[in-house]
């Protein structure tokens, strides 16, 4: 039986010491030391022995008991943690790695544009001013000398939240609070988004953007307006660029105009961008009508001033050869990626 039982330790011992992986232990505890292991069935088998055998065989059986556990747990821990080892091995990053850039966004051609505009005004002195967009119909029309039933409201088709609450169709509505509060002398320029109740099309957008410009202060002149505005064109289109004032009219300017720049692309001579004519209008602009100073709280027989409006998404159009509007508005990346 000491024979068997050195057996027994050395097949076991050896076993444990050949196997690869976690399932082969399990087998061997379950071979030698489970219920009908052969360890087990030895130390039932010592019943038969003689009382002087017993005990001796009793504490050997123990001892290779005792011999294949220490051994079978200490393969278990090795094996942990060779796993262990493995994993960290491959699971390694090296910190030093560049990271991966999300992509980097640009500015819009209508901010970009919105930018230079701003820059070439706050130039020549004038401060940017900002107002709601959701405006009061007193001050969007009323107050622009377009009373209800007038016929310039026609043209300005806007979208109404009640009788008396509408979305602005143009920034004039900001000027006007403008002057309620300033006393002269003003010089702002009024940036936007504007809202018109059109059809989408090439040319057209319910949601568009302006920049207006006012000018309130003792003896401002027509020649003031020109001069203004003329040196707003060379610094944005070019030095070269030349301007022309043709009779307009607006119900809050009087006398008005629209001012025409030399085509940018062709420089005057004519293309197809400025339909063989050499000029592309760009804003409109006057004195403002007297009846407006005065509801901007501002007394007409002291001061006078000059205004002026351009549709950004139009110059923005022009100056990137864009023509359509509603790809300013659609975000598709790949046009805007462009810019
Ligand atoms: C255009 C023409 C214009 C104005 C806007 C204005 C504002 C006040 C008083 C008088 Cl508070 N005028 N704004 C004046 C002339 C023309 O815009 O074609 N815009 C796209």
């Amino acid at each position: 039986m000491r024979e068997m039982l050195e057996n027994i330790c050395k097949q076991a011992l050896d076993s444990i010491a050949e196997a690869k992986q976690s399932n082969d232990l399990e087998a061997i505890r379950v071979k030698y030391l489970g219920k009908k292991g052969q360890l087990t069935q030895i130390l039932r088998g010592m019943g038969k022995l003689s009382p002087e055998e017993r005990p001796v065989m009793g504490q050997l059986a123990n001892q290779v008991r005792g011999d294949i556990e220490s051994a079978l747990s200490s393969r278990v821990k090795e094996m942990e943690e060779m796993t262990l080892a493995k994993r960290l091995r491959e699971e390694t990053i090296d910190v030093t790695l560049p990271g991966k850039r999300p992509p980097l966004g640009g500015l819009h051609p209508l901010t970009t544009v919105l930018n230079q505009v701003t820059d070439v005004f706050l130039g020549m002195g004038f401060s940017v001013a900002e107002g709601p967009e959701v405006e009061l119909d007193y001050y969007n029309f009323e107050a622009l000398n377009m009373p209800r039933n007038h016929p310039a409201r026609d043209t300005q088709d806007t979208f109404y939240i009640n009788e008396n609450i509408l979305l602005r169709t143009h920034t004039s509505p900001t000027q006007i609070r403008v002057m309620e509060k300033q006393n002269p002398p003003i010089k702002i320029i009024v940036p936007g988004r504007v809202y018109r109740s059109d059809a989408v099309d090439a040319t057209h957008s319910p949601i568009f953007h302006q920049l207006e410009g006012l000018v309130v202060d003792k003896n401002i002149t027509m020649g003031d307006l020109k001069g203004v505005l003329d040196v707003f064109a060379k610094r944005m289109f070019g030095e070269k660029t030349r301007t022309r004032f043709r009779p307009h009219h607006f119900p809050f300017t009087e006398p008005s105009a629209e001012m025409d720049v030399s085509c940018v692309t062709c420089g005057g001579s004519g293309c197809r961008v400025c339909s063989n004519t050499g000029w592309i209008e760009i804003l409109g602009a006057g004195m403002v009508h007297p009846t407006v100073l005065e509801y901007g709280n501002i007394d007409p027989n002291r001061y006078s001033g000059f205004a002026f409006g351009m549709g950004l998404d139009r110059v923005v159009n022009q100056i990137y050869g864009i023509d359509d509007i509603r790809l300013l508005y659609e975000n598709d990346i790949r046009f805007l990626s462009q810019f």
